[in-house]
């Protein structure tokens, strides 16, 4: 049963993986046996990554690389390609969020947010798949999000990005399943990292931030998710274990989609 989830031999890479929920995939794929490489998009974030890797024994690949410029993306996979070998595993996590209302945002910031959610999958996916079909396999796993369902307040560039991630995570499925690519998504609920930080953050008085309480109230696991919770659904989606899994969003999430609410006392 456990060589089913075995990835020994190989290739993943985890884009903006030197930190929080890219970087605990990139653990978790590394101990099932696959070599890890990973981008981020400034020096100091792929040097700490390095040393972050390096630090629990992982000897992790890291390239400074925008995933929006396409030139770069492919430059990246060729050298990739050349030095370590063809990518088995892409896992697009790289992503940004901007919360603004919607009437007060720029079209500017719209798109900045879909170049790097929706834009730079796309860009990934493209440049990996040619040597994953001539492979005769590959693993793509989209990172997507509550907002891949639910709108709210304020964050509309990130809930059409990750909306339309999830229908690109089912048209590459679509279009490369019979190539032996299995294309899907993990949706994570609210996780602990630097980007949901600022609504985990204490009030004044020590209380806990509205948001907070929000959240846990929504979720039916109460509490908030750790990377480390994506772990176990990224090893099957990278390994043999999903192998007719294709265009399916896996909701990692404590259970918040399933739930109505709870009932007014
Ligand atoms: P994050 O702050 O969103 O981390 C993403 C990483 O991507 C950062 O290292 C970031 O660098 C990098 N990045 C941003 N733009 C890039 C670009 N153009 N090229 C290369 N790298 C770039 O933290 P996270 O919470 O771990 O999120 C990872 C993914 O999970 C994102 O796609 C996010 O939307 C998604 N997600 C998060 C949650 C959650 O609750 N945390 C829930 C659902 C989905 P900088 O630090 O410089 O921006
Ligand atoms: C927000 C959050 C979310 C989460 C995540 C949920 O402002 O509502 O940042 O969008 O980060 O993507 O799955």
């Amino acid at each position: 049963m456990s060589n089913m989830f075995s990835l020994e031999g190989k290739i993943a890479l985890i884009t903006g993986g030197s930190y929080g929920i890219g970087f605990a995939i990139a653990k978790a794929l590394h101990g099932a046996g696959a070599r890890i490489v990973f981008n981020d998009i400034k020096k100091e974030l792929v040097d700490k990554g390095l040393e972050s890797y390096r630090e629990i024994g992982i000897d992790a690949t890291g390239y400074v690389c925008d995933v929006t410029d396409e030139s770069a993306v492919a430059e990246m996979v060729a050298d990739i390609e050349k030095n370590l070998g063809v990518i088995d595993i892409l896992v697009n996590n790289a992503g940004i969020i901007k919360r603004i209302p919607m009437h007060e945002m720029s079209a500017e910031e719209f798109r900045q947010v879909i170049d790097v959610d929706l834009n730079a999958p796309f860009i990934c996916s493209k440049a990996v798949i040619p040597s994953m079909i001539k492979k005769g396999h590959g693993k793509i796993i989209n990172i997507c999000s509550m907002m891949s369902e639910f709108g709210r307040e304020t964050v509309s560039a990130y809930a059409a990005a990750k909306g339309g991630l999830k229908m690109l995570t089912r048209n590459i499925a679509s279009e490369y399943g019979e190539f032996n690519i299995q294309c899907n998504g993990i949706g994570p609920g609210y996780i602990a990292t630097p980007q949901t930080a600022p609504l985990r953050e204490k009030q004044a008085d020590g209380s806990r931030h509205p948001f907070d309480s929000f959240i846990i109230a929504k979720t039916p696991a109460a509490r908030w998710g750790d990377p480390e919770d994506l772990a176990g659904p990224a090893v099957f989606l990278a390994s043999d274990a999903s192998n007719f899994v294709n265009g399916h969003i896996l909701y990692v999430d404590g259970g918040i989609l399933a739930y109505f609410g709870k009932q007014p006392k």
